[in-house]
């Protein structure tokens, strides 16, 4: 899968692309990362990237011709390319649409910087406006990083053998059960019994609660949306025969 980043800071990405699961994905030739410098595609001797608010204001807004000059020069490479915008005004990026972006061949991320682009890009060149969460960043680099980061987690074979991604969190809208590593007691506390008995059955029953009890009380709104399944809704009435016991 391709990625293209258009920036004023191409370095950004050189520094995302050098570590861990994305580094290996990169070397693996499953994605490739291409920063492009919007200022090389700006005219001029100075490269001017940013201009001042029609009708006034504060701050700068970025030119349009220098973003769509980039965006048609990867376009006619690549047809086939999505075109995404990160901006606070844009829709929630969530798992669901990681997953669905998974399945795209090119993604062009366009990151604003200053107070955002010319209204006329987004109505012309601009496919996706989506936003990593309600706050402003200083630019839209690091929201296509995260952006580029929780795609890559869902290609097949990213992840290493065990494809961890379709066990993770939000996987079937719950969250991750409780996890223990070495030592069995640390600071007094200790590995739940289960999880070193190798029924492996128990284990399994006891990371479904794990993830349900967590969900519903760190996050109910998922449990909300998503409903219980039938086993779910057995451990639930477990839990309200105790609490009612305690009453
Ligand atoms: C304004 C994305 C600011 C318009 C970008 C880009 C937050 C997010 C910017 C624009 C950003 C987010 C750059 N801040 N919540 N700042 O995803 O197009």
């Amino acid at each position: 899968m391709d990625f293209f980043a258009l920036t004023i800071f191409p370095g950004m990405f050189e520094a995302f692309a050098g570590y861990g699961i994305v580094r290996r994905a990169v070397e693996s030739g499953k994605i490739k990362i291409t920063p492009i410098n919007v200022r090389d595609y700006a005219k001029g001797r100075h490269k001017v990237t940013d201009d001042r608010p029609y009708g006034g204001g504060s701050g700068m807004i970025m030119k349009p011709e220098p973003l769509a000059a980039a965006i048609r020069s990867i376009k006619a490479e690549r047809p086939d390319a999505r075109t995404v915008l990160l901006s606070p005004q844009g829709g929630r990026f969530d798992q669901d649409a990681a997953r669905r972006y998974a399945q795209e061949g090119c993604l062009i991320f366009v990151c604003g910087r200053y107070e955002g682009l010319d209204e006329r890009i987004c109505e012309t060149y601009i496919d996706d406006e989506i936003s990593i969460g309600d706050y402003v960043l200083t630019g839209g680099e690091l929201a296509a990083m995260v952006v580029i980061d929780a795609v890559i987690r869902h290609l097949p074979g990213a992840l290493g053998t065990q494809d961890a991604a379709e066990f993770d969190s939000f996987s079937d809208g719950r969250l991750e059960h409780a996890q223990y590593t070495r030592p069995s007691v640390f600071e007094g506390k200790e590995v739940p019994e289960v999880l070193l008995s190798g029924d492996h059955q128990a284990v399994g029953q006891w990371r479904l609660e794990s993830a349900l009890l967590r969900t519903l009380l760190k996050r109910p709104d998922l449990v909300e949306k998503n409903g219980l399944t039938d086993r779910e809704k057995l451990i639930v009435k477990k839990w309200c025969r105790y609490l009612e016991s305690l009453l």
